[in-house]
């Protein structure tokens, strides 16, 4: 056990929805803490960034066109086994085999536009929230 913080974001699909609040309500009463959050609406170019590890995919192109086709919301969420805790919420990847009353079994009804996106790693926070947020929004 130990103290994680990881990045989560709230996708244009979940932004457009409406689901903010239902999103943040989640994780805070699983007790994470968000330590850093803002609107932003990113580039298909900053997408493609953030999504490198996906490159070789076919959807690579229409998620990255998807993750720039509105606002999103980006948080820093702190906690124990913070990764882990918010991947728990979101649910598998494919909304279809999430398990039920998590976020995307609840509202995704779409493999790509699945409402979250959460680290996988402990390396991997550490990357995406420095490609979101500077030490001044850290509160
Ligand atoms: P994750 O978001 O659960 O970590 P990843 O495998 O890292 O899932 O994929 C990143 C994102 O790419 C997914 O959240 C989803 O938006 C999209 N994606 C993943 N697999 C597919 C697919 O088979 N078709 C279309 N989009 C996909
Ligand atoms: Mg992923």
């Amino acid at each position: 056990m130990a103290i994680e913080q990881t990045l989560s974001l709230i996708k244009p699909d979940g932004v457009s929805r409406g689901l903010i609040g239902e999103v943040i309500k989640r994780f805070e009463a699983a007790g994470l803490k968000i330590r850093a959050l803002k609107m932003v609406r990113l580039t298909q170019e900053h997408a493609r960034v953030f999504y490198e590890v996906h490159q070789e995919r076919p959807f690579y192109d229409s998620l990255t066109q998807f993750m720039s086709s509105g606002p999103i919301v980006a948080m820093i969420l702190e906690g124990e086994d913070a990764i882990e805790v918010n991947r728990r919420l979101m649910g598998a990847t494919d909304y279809r085999q999430a398990d039920p009353g998590t976020i995307r079994a609840d509202f995704a009804r779409d493999i790509e536009a699945n409402i979250v996106h959460g680290s996988d790693s402990p390396e991997t926070a550490a990357t995406e929230i420095n490609f979101f947020f500077n030490a001044l929004e850290l509160m």
